[in-house]
């Protein structure tokens, strides 16, 4: 039996004062993820730290629920913000809820027919990623991106399809500005 687990968010950081499971996500983990293959690299001597990912330990079992902070730092590979790597959920009918605590994120959603969209999320605001879209949050701002994850526990991630077609669309700085443009 699980019981019931608190756990506390500090607003003035958006990170989580209780977790069990941490994930840092380096640049060399975003092989052929990045355009500019040149800058990507070079940047991969000092193979600086993307994003990590705060996580409290539940079951993954159908009808748990993880729930999560993800912090992505500021910063670019050439013109491309960092971002996550993004994935399908491998259940493909399980959606997802984040809740923007910090920073200025975009979450890039592609479906199966490779139709993609995107939302902004700020502080507070919160972005409902639908069963059967791959996401991706990028940091178009200057300061870390700080977000709460909810989804079903048996989600599982499906990162290959990602890795091996990548998303349609990418962001991009051009005059101080995001923009999304076709790859
Ligand atoms: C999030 C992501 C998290 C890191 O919790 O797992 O933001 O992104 P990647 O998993 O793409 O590396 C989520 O969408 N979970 O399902
Ligand atoms: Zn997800």
């Amino acid at each position: 039996m699980f019981y019931p687990i608190t756990t506390d968010l500090d607003f003035e950081t958006g990170l989580l004062k209780q977790f069990e499971v941490k994930v840092t996500r380096r640049l060399s983990d975003m092989k052929g993820m990045y355009q500019d293959e040149a800058e990507f690299e070079k940047k991969l001597a000092e193979n600086p730290i993307i994003y990590e990912v705060f996580e409290r330990r539940v079951p993954l079992e159908e009808g748990h629920l993880v729930h999560s902070v993800t912090v992505i730092n500021p910063g670019k590979i050439g013109k491309e913000y960092y971002m996550t790597k993004g994935h399908y959920h491998e259940q493909d009918k399980t959606a997802e809820i984040y809740l923007g605590l910090k920073g200025r994120g975009y979450v890039l959603m592609m479906n199966r027919e490779r139709e993609t969209t995107y939302r902004e999320m700020n502080p507070g605001t919160i972005v409902y990623v639908p069963p059967f879209w791959a996401h991706r949050t990028i940091n178009v701002g200057s300061e870390k991106v700080v977000f709460l994850c909810v989804y079903p526990a048996n989600a599982g991630h499906d990162y290959g399809s990602i890795e091996k077609s990548g998303f349609s669309k990418i962001v991009i700085e051009e005059n101080q500005f995001p923009k999304i443009i076709d790859v």
